[in-house]
């Protein structure tokens, strides 16, 4: 049972400043603001960035801020839930649109959010993570995992745009978010991508070998559309064709905040995630989705991406009669499952 509990105008006035002067405040008329009933209040808002209105201003930013002067060159993805100065997508997942000019470079450094980028357009870019060049080609999913260094160049003739996923609101809550910044690095002999790139089969530990703690940075997209096809094909009767970035040697998530993940949509398929407790990202790698998200439904084509808050049901359609649409979702259920608060509520 729920009772009405006491206001703040309900102490004297003076009491309250007494507590105050004590830097105290009484609990009681916070409690259900802090503690809802059954279900958690989210800042989170459905919210949908179409790439057809950010591409012209992100090509703009690179018209009127040269790399130098930015460092990174990012449109921020901000849920007007949260504030736009917050620069959230949910609680735990800041999102940013990042372009790279030809000949650009953007210096190393390092920091405690962990990071991804899913490539959205463009060739010829490259990320160098810990001493490993990974190319950046549209749909690879790119990780530098916290503490890592990283830096980004531009050897191609065309802008490239890549979608970037980090924890930082959680980090910069937790006053752990910092970062340093670095000399070039030098680029080692080894690609993770290369040596991980057949599932189940994976370099046998022997002493020369380095226990990294992310063997794999680099997911390439051709990898993980035909690990869906294949799934698919294989499970005609298998509704959610969904595949997860793990890291290879311990079949974990890849990273430990937040998880990623591609889904296929069959042509036609209507599928419906049940509510859970995490908040999700969704960014269309290929085709054509309408996203049903508590109050709003978003028809989001090719690079478009959007949120959800967690707690809610989604229903993703694929407007594609003929053709399988695929996905990018990103979401905060590592973080949730290490926490003991994950739900899937149905
Ligand atoms: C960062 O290091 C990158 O390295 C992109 O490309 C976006 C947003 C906040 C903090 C660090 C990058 C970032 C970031």
């Amino acid at each position: 049972m729920t009772h009405e509990l006491g206001r703040l105008e309900d102490l004297p006035e003076n009491y309250v400043q007494d507590l105050r002067d004590l830097n105290v405040v009484p609990l009681w008329p916070s409690l259900r603001g802090v503690l809802p009933p059954h279900i958690p209040t989210r800042q989170t808002q459905p919210t949908h960035w179409p790439y057809k209105r950010l591409k012209p201003l992100l090509l703009k930013a690179g018209e009127l801020t040269p790399i130098e002067k930015a460092e990174r060159r990012v449109l921020v993805l901000a849920n007007p839930g949260h504030g736009l100065d917050k620069m959230q997508a949910s609680s735990a997942m800041y999102l940013g649109m990042q372009l790279l000019l030809p000949g650009e470079w953007a210096p190393s450094h390092r920091h405690t959010p962990n990071a991804v980028r899913m490539i959205v357009e463009g060739e010829g870019a490259y990320t160098t993570v810990d001493g490993e060049k990974c190319p950046m080609h549209r749909g690879d999913l790119i990780l530098t995992p916290t503490g890592l260094w990283h830096e980004h160049g531009h050897d191609g003739t065309d802008p490239v745009i890549w979608l970037d996923v980090l924890d930082l609101p959680l980090v910069y809550y937790m006053e752990a978010s910092y970062h340093v910044n670095g000399e070039p690095q030098k680029v080692l002999t080894g690609r993770g991508d290369r040596q991980y790139a057949h599932g189940g089969v994976v370099p046998t530990r022997v002493f020369e070998r380095s226990q990294k703690p992310y063997p794999m940075l680099r997911y390439a997209w051709t990898d993980a559309k035909a690990a869906l096809q294949a799934l698919a094909e294989d499970n005609p009767a298998l509704e959610q064709v969904q595949v997860t970035y793990t890291n290879p040697e311990t079949g974990g998530d890849a990273e430990n905040i937040l998880g990623f993940y591609a889904l296929m949509l069959r042509p036609g398929q209507s599928l419906r995630l049940p509510a859970r407790s995490p908040a999700q990202v969704f960014h269309v790698i290929e085709g054509e989705v309408q996203a049903q998200i508590v109050n709003r439904q978003f028809h989001m084509v090719e690079a478009d991406t959007c949120c959800a808050p967690g707690y809610e049901a989604v229903t993703l359609t694929n407007l594609q009669a003929d053709k399988a649409s695929f996905i990018f979702i990103a979401d905060e259920s590592p973080l949730h499952r290490k926490l003991g608060v994950y739900e899937n509520r149905g």
